[in-house]
């Protein structure tokens, strides 16, 4: 199945929310294998060690729960391709989208942060498979963003390229409406599904997303 044909909410997994103290990852597996998410990446900023650690312990369970779920990995080709991730997001500072395609094949997905139509166009010659388009809003997860581009800034990058875009940057459920009525493919989200229940409060935002889309 073409893994873009469904849009929808985006959870990225970061360590820092997914590694806290009393979180229970079979839980958290289970409730992502219960939504009709679009796609889902785990993302660690942490050391090489801390890194591996977190993507081994993560990818199988989620894998395990979440058998038809793409499942990507931020930044770490390397650790892409030794655990078989589906794919990898990548910054415009991380290993070039030309490099990670001769290493991942044709068949994985690859994601690059694009902020500007020449980096859109680069996207699209690099044969990247969707761009991540952000800060839509301000984030307190990221601190060194690309100025906030605003639901009209959105829009016009989703105009720019023939690309999905992966909206991102302070996106929370109340955001939903806006961010599927630009256009976008998916509303990438880290942080909000943890400001409450995560499981009722991601199923919140699938159920905003249907009724918007
Ligand atoms: N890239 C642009 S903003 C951002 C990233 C990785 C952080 C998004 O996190 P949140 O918590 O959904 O605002
Ligand atoms: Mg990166």
């Amino acid at each position: 199945m073409n893994p873009f044909s469904r849009s929808g909410i985006y959870p990225i997994l970061d360590a820092a929310w997914l590694e806290a103290p009393g979180i229970a990852p079979e839980a958290v597996a289970r409730c992502l294998g219960a939504l009709p998410i679009a796609m889902l990446q785990l993302r660690c900023k942490g050391t090489g060690r801390q890194a591996h650690d977190f993507f081994v312990r993560w990818l199988p369970l989620l894998r395990a729960h979440c058998p038809d779920l793409p499942i990507l990995i931020n930044d770490r080709l390397d650790l892409a391709l030794l655990l078989g991730a589906d794919g990898v997001h990548v910054g415009q500072e991380d290993l070039p989208v030309p490099t990670c395609r001769k290493l991942l094949g044709s068949e994985r997905i690859i994601g690059l942060s694009a902020h500007n139509e020449t980096e859109l166009r680069e996207a699209e010659a690099w044969g990247a498979d969707y761009v991540g388009c952000g800060p839509v809003f301000a984030t307190r997860t990221k601190s060194d963003t690309q100025p906030v581009l605003g639901v009209e800034g959105l829009k016009k990058r989703v105009r720019a390229t023939r690309l999905p875009v992966a909206a991102i940057g302070g996106i929370g459920l109340e955001h939903l409406p806006a961010i599927a009525g630009a256009g976008a493919w998916a509303a990438a989200m880290i942080s909000d599904p943890w400001r409450g229940d995560f499981s009722s409060r991601l199923g919140a935002a699938c159920a905003a997303w249907r009724s918007a889309t």
